[in-house]
């Protein structure tokens, strides 16, 4: 039984979809570390017969996820890619997706070195303008894909607006939600019909984990996933459900900490007689800024930035001599990271596609954690001077 009805969002983080263990009482669900589990006749089991269709811990993290965000159905997979990808399973030859242009470059890879040889026809646009959608919309249009804030130039996208085009048009439509977390903005309440994270960043929290996930709040759909999560099988394992349960019981302070902490860098890169552009949605120069005050409680842990004269070595030269944050790929854990997204995590967009949304050669995106505020300008200025 869950243990209260309405929670606010701090106390579901800690207790949503929870339930008291039944066998010793133990506040931390057991991580059932089994494949199978026994039968006394055919078909006679307690709720569980193989760990690809269920797994207490894993349910107990999917029961966490359709409560942080605001759903009635969270299911878990071994990476955000593959739950893309059973997103994308929902499709058929000849369907076609309209895609934001800026997005995360394994998404990209996803839809068209796998996808579009299956026949699915995607099409890549800038989404600023909601309405911009709609000129590409025909009876093929199966689904919606918005990635907001976006990977890695933070453009923000109007979740309201674009449900508004996909109800009329009766379009799925699905927010990669990785960037913001349900702390900054619940997609689903907006009129989203699908979720989806990529948990090993904000969700995990701690870059100990690679998972992904989905949630809904329609029954039809949801059973249409597990399906696909069931047959197609890439599921994640209890102990890493586990970790990113743990994870998520700090959700909460960890994003309070992320998003000050890079309203300072933030700032500070905007005053910097080297840098171009800052992208980060709080600032009042961000297209979209307005949006993102409506949409979002805050504006992320996520910043990029660009070098003076689009300076490639330069940007290199910055990032290998930072000495706090760390140069590595990934994102949305308590440590800072900064990435080249052209050379690392954009590498498989081509040049011309990239350099089309505005993804430049200087450009370096930085996840900022939550360490002092001061020791990552501190890293910065020494880096960029
Ligand atoms: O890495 P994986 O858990 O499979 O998630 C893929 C993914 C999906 N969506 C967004 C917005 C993402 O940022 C990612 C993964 N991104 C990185 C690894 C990165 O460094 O940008």
């Amino acid at each position: 039984m869950q243990k209260i009805k309405h929670m606010k969002f701090n106390t579901k983080t800690i207790h949503g979809g929870q339930k008291l263990d039944p066998a010793y009482g133990a506040v931390m669900p057991p991580i059932y570390q089994t494949t199978t589990y026994a039968q006394s006749t055919p078909g006679g089991h307690k709720g569980y017969e193989y760990s690809r269709t269920n797994n207490p811990t894993r349910n107990a993290l999917e029961n966490a996820f359709a409560s942080i965000e605001n759903g009635t159905h969270g299911l878990a997979f071994g990476s955000g890619l593959a739950a893309i990808d059973a997103v994308l399973k929902l499709l058929e030859p000849g369907d076609e997706v309209i895609s934001t242009n800026d997005l995360y470059g394994g998404s990209y890879r996803l839809f068209t070195s796998i996808y579009k040889k299956f026949g699915i026809k995607f099409h890549f646009i800038s989404m600023k303008d909601a309405e911009n959608i709609e000129t590409y919309i025909n009876k093929n249009t199966k689904l919606i894909w918005v990635e907001t804030p976006t990977n890695p130039l933070l453009n923000v996208i109007d979740i309201k607006a674009c449900a508004k085009i996909s109800k009329k048009h009766q379009l799925l439509l699905a927010v990669d939600n990785t960037f913001a977390t349900p702390y900054l903005q619940l997609p689903l309440d907006l009129g989203a019909d699908i979720v989806m994270h990529s948990a090993t960043k904000y969700l995990g929290g701690h870059s100990d984990v690679v998972m992904g996930a989905l949630i809904v709040k329609d029954r039809e759909l949801a059973d249409k996933l597990y399906f696909i999560q069931n047959a197609s099988g890439a599921i994640c394992g209890p102990q890493d459900s586990f970790l990113v349960l743990r994870g998520i019981k700090t959700l909460h302070v960890r994003m309070q900490r992320h998003c000050e902490n890079a309203k300072a860098v933030a700032q500070y890169l905007s005053k910097h007689p080297k840098i171009e552009n800052v992208f980060w949605p709080g600032l009042e120069n961000h297209p979209n800024h307005k949006i993102a005050k409506e949409q979002m409680a805050d504006f992320g842990g996520m910043v990029s930035f660009t070098t003076k004269g689009n300076n490639y070595k330069e940007a290199i030269k910055i990032v290998e001599r930072l000495k706090v944050f760390t140069l590595a790929e990934s994102l949305g854990g308590v440590e800072s990271l900064a990435g080249h997204p052209a050379s690392m995590t954009h590498a498989s967009i081509p040049k011309e596609e990239r350099e089309k949304t505005g993804l430049l050669d200087s450009l370096i995106r930085l996840s900022v954690g939550i360490e002092d505020k001061e020791d990552l300008i501190e890293d910065l200025n020494q880096a960029i001077n």
